[in-house]
């Protein structure tokens, strides 16, 4: 069984969250593609490293068009991830490891060959014609997500239809109480089988006003969340994990949706640190500036810091490898920046989540051609952009440092043809420096990052010897907001059996050394390396100059 909660029931609080995109995870039957007996081979990996939940992406019956973001039955498992019985004996394993499991709730549109779309579709009189949003004309110019736009005529009554995704997602009617009471009931049934939780996709669209023009945040997204909680988890024992995806959610409005007095989310994934280097569009690339870097996520920590919660992120299966975007994946600098990004991320205030393959520093693989890429966002974005003028190899540069594949490469288990993620031809190729970059070496190298990614998260465990409850609870300050080229924070904590506990995170973000102007640093000077990613760590390690990517935790403890 799950270890018991803290008090206050918000286990979450300590807990560490593992992403598995399970297409791309561990394939157990040598399709290609992988599965949910993958998963269960790999739960070792997991306990090891000493996450305490997984979220699974979507793994339910679907035509992959979005690649399982559209789905056509939400009680079922799609036969290449496995079946329901398989799903239960992953849960069981999941949990007798003592980890949680939560899994992809997308419910702001389903797939166009969902029941509930064939019969709306079929007729303008069709009692779940009102389950989505049907109009004669477009009724203004929305863009769907995936380019073009986000109305598209149906032949069958010659009315259009809303998809703010692909036009195989068409978006639920959420002002329709049937739609939400079906959505509640699914919630309660997937409960029932003893999943610990939802990660609740794009969950800020869920509320539209055609007439304002607005999708984000609409006016009614807090009573939805509200009626949810109540209708779904209100009257269950124990607690579990809710988060919402919320694509350009505000500081003010998270407090509002995470505050556990209003009863709406845990915690909700906010889009500002990952969009800072991005123009117009995400293919506009920027180069990103650390200040601006800081400036966000250092809003965040001190926004949330008495009401709500963050979660902690650098990547996941739509944004680009980490290590690629905001480290180095130069093979000098790619293991120390990966523990930098570590370290800064799992320092903070919140919970972190580590998308799979991040834990090895796995990074962006080379893309030559549009053939070699399968994600519709990329593949709508380049046929629209050549057919609108744009230079192929414009554009593909853009698909190449941006593009979601570079998160959807096989997971790295170890040096052999395809990595051991498949015994047959992977759905898309395995990345050709898995040779270096892979679990099994990693395990066998103490100064790997993945051993320094149990550190990390080891710190968060109460029944850990090396737990800093200062990591958890300690009030958030930044440091040096103006430098460009050092992430400093503290962290303070005040506990009664040591008294204040300040942690001290110092993070050279650059190939050159550098000395991290610290008001009163040698004030630091006697305090203990809590951790650092290089060796030979310096006798000062206030002061002394951060050498390339290097990143250093001091504890002080004052009684
Ligand atoms: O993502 C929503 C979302 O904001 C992303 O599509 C984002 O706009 C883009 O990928 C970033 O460049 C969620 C899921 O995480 C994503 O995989 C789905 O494609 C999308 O919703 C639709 O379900």
């Amino acid at each position: 069984m799950p270890p018991e909660p803290p008090v206050g029931g918000e286990w979450w609080r300590s807990a560490v969250v593992y992403q598995i995109w399970p297409r791309s995870f561990s394939d157990s039957d040598g399709d290609g593609i992988g599965d949910l007996p993958g998963i269960a081979d790999r739960l070792d990996h997991l306990a090891g490293l000493g996450v305490d939940v997984l979220w699974l992406s979507p793994v339910y019956p679907s035509p992959q068009d979005d690649a399982g973001y559209d789905i056509s039955d939400y009680r079922d498992i799609e036969p290449v991830f496995g079946t329901l019985a398989d799903f239960d004996a992953l849960l069981a394993a999941v949990h007798e490891r003592g980890m949680r499991l939560v899994i992809d709730l997308v419910v702001n549109h389903t797939s166009d060959e969902h029941p509930w779309f064939a019969e709306s579709r079929s007729s303008r009189d069709n009692p779940k014609r009102d389950w989505y949003w049907w109009r004669d004309e477009a009724p203004n110019d929305w863009r769907s997500f995936f380019s073009g736009p986000a109305w598209e005529r149906d032949e069958t009554t010659g009315e259009y239809y809303l998809h703010l995704f692909s036009r195989k997602q068409p978006d639920l009617n959420w002002e329709n109480p049937q739609v939400r009471a079906a959505v509640y009931e699914m919630m309660r049934w997937w409960l029932d089988c003893g999943v610990d939780g939802f990660r609740m996709d794009v969950i800020n669209m869920i509320s539209k006003d055609l007439a304002s023009g607005e999708f984000l945040c609409g006016p009614r997204i807090h009573e939805f969340l509200q009626e949810m909680h109540c209708e779904v988890f209100a009257s269950r024992p124990g607690t579990f994990l809710t988060v919402g995806e919320m694509p350009g959610v505000s500081v003010e409005q998270a407090r509002l949706f995470t505050d556990p007095a209003r009863a709406e989310v845990d915690m909700v994934f906010q889009f500002e640190h990952v969009r800072l280097d991005q123009g117009a569009t995400k293919w506009d690339l920027r180069p990103l500036d650390l200040r601006d870097l800081k400036a966000s996520l250092g809003r965040w920590q001190t926004g949330l810091a008495d009401a709500g919660w963050n979660s902690l992120y650098w990547n996941n299966h739509d944004q680009p490898r980490a290590v690629s975007r905001f480290g180095s994946d130069a093979p000098e600098h790619r293991v120390a920046s990966a523990k930098l990004l570590a370290t800064v991320l799992h320092l903070q205030r919140g919970t972190p989540y580590v998308y799979q393959g991040e834990e090895l520093g796995m990074t962006n693989t080379a893309f030559e051609s549009i053939a070699d890429f399968r994600d519709i966002e990329s593949l709508r974005h380049y046929a629209e952009a050549v057919a609108g003028g744009a230079e192929s190899e414009t554009v593909l540069a853009a698909l190449r440092v941006m593009g979601r594949d570079n998160a959807r490469t096989p997971v790295q288990w170890d040096a052999s043809e395809h990595a051991g993620f498949t015994t047959g031809t992977p759905w898309i190729p395995v990345n050709p420096n898995h040779r270096e970059i892979n679990a099994a070496d990693q395990w066998a190298d103490p100064a790997s990052v993945l051993h320094h990614y149990r550190a990390l998260i080891a710190l968060r465990h109460p029944d850990s010897e090396c737990h800093e409850p200062a990591v958890v609870h300690g009030d958030f300050t930044m440091l040096l907001p103006d430098d460009p080229t050092v992430y400093a924070f503290s962290r303070r904590h005040r506990d009664d059996e040591r008294g204040d506990v300040e942690l001290l995170v110092l993070a050279n973000f650059s190939a050159e050394p550098v000395t991290a102007a610290v008001p009163q640093a040698d004030a630091w000077d006697g305090a203990e390396l809590l951790l650092g990613n290089l060796p030979d760590a310096p006798a000062a390690p206030a002061t002394a100059p951060l050498r390339a990517w290097e990143a250093r935790v001091l504890r002080r403890v004052t009684r």
